[in-house]
């Protein structure tokens, strides 16, 4: 890690009156939580078709596969528990968290509920896929099979944002909110692939907010950093708070 950028990025974000974090799957991989398109640690992608398992017209052709495959998932994300990314991040009073991951593992690292701005939905609640509006907290630990919604007796389904459906509405005028306004936003571990969560780092970037990206790679982003730090998120994440 280049200590001179590493001092760069803390002091963007020590000077910042407004800091958000926007964050991908690679927040968790330290934490054994998989990502999607990392081929080098096995991203679910490289291996499974999103379209299959995260669309609905996937869940329409065939539930069962779908919904054993977020069990698996749902048990992953049971074991893993919050890494010191996660914990650095939680102890940001006032720092928003906007996040494209549906596991809670900032939550569990202390974060209030409302510091957290989940994009693509939560893996811990299953809704109607109907929409009827019935909707229940399931065990991550022990997750439930295929079954009708009590309401209607369509099936229900993680309640997630799967490829082609809307983002929570709620959540996007949140996060479009604190990205526009903030001073400065730290990136980290997203490949910057997914749409319409990507563009927030471009809004905040013309808002005049200062980029900072933490990822083991290059992204879709890093032509809008400011500061780019190339390495774990569990490593660097911490340091840029000290
Ligand atoms: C580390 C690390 C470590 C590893 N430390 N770093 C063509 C162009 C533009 C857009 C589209 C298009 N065709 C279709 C679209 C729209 C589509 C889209 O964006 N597709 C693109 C992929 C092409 N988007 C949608 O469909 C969205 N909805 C929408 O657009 O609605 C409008 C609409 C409505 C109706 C009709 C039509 C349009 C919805 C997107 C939903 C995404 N859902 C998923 C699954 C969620 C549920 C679940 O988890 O089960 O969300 S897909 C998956 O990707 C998941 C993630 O949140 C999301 C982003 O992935 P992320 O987090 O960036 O992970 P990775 O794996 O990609 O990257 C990890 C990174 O970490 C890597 O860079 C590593 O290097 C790094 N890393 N270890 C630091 N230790
Ligand atoms: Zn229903």
């Amino acid at each position: 890690m280049n200590p001179e950028l590493l001092k760069r990025g803390g002091e963007i974000l020590s000077a910042a009156a407004r800091k958000v974090s926007f964050s991908g799957a690679g927040l968790s991989a330290e934490s054994g939580v998989a990502t999607f398109r990392d081929a080098k640690s096995g991203g679910l992608w490289t291996k499974d078709d999103p379209m299959r398992l995260a669309s609905p017209e996937g869940f329409a052709d065939d539930p069962n596969l779908v919904m054993d495959w977020y069990a698996a998932r749902r048990r992953s994300v049971a074991e893993a528990e919050p890494n010191p990314a996660h914990r650095a991040l939680a102890s940001q009073t006032g720092m928003i968290h906007v996040t494209q991951n549906v596991e809670d593992l900032l939550h569990r690292a202390g974060a209030c509920g409302e510091q957290v701005i989940q994009l693509h939905g939560s893996i811990a609640r299953d809704h109607c896929h109907a929409r009827c509006g019935f909707e229940e907290a399931i065990d991550l630990a022990n997750p439930p099979t295929l079954r009708d919604c009590p309401n209607c007796g369509q099936p229900l389904r993680p309640g997630v944002v799967w490829f082609g459906e809307s983002l929570p509405p709620e959540a996007w005028q949140r996060a479009e909110d604190a990205c526009a306004e903030c001073d400065a936003l730290l990136v980290i571990g997203t490949s910057a692939e997914v749409y319409p969560a990507a563009g927030l780092i471009g809004l905040a970037k013309s808002g005049g907010a200062r980029i900072i990206i933490v990822n083991t790679e290059p992204s879709g982003a890093s032509h809008l950093a400011d500061v780019e730090l190339i390495g774990k998120a569990g490593e660097i994440v911490p340091e840029l708070f000290l």
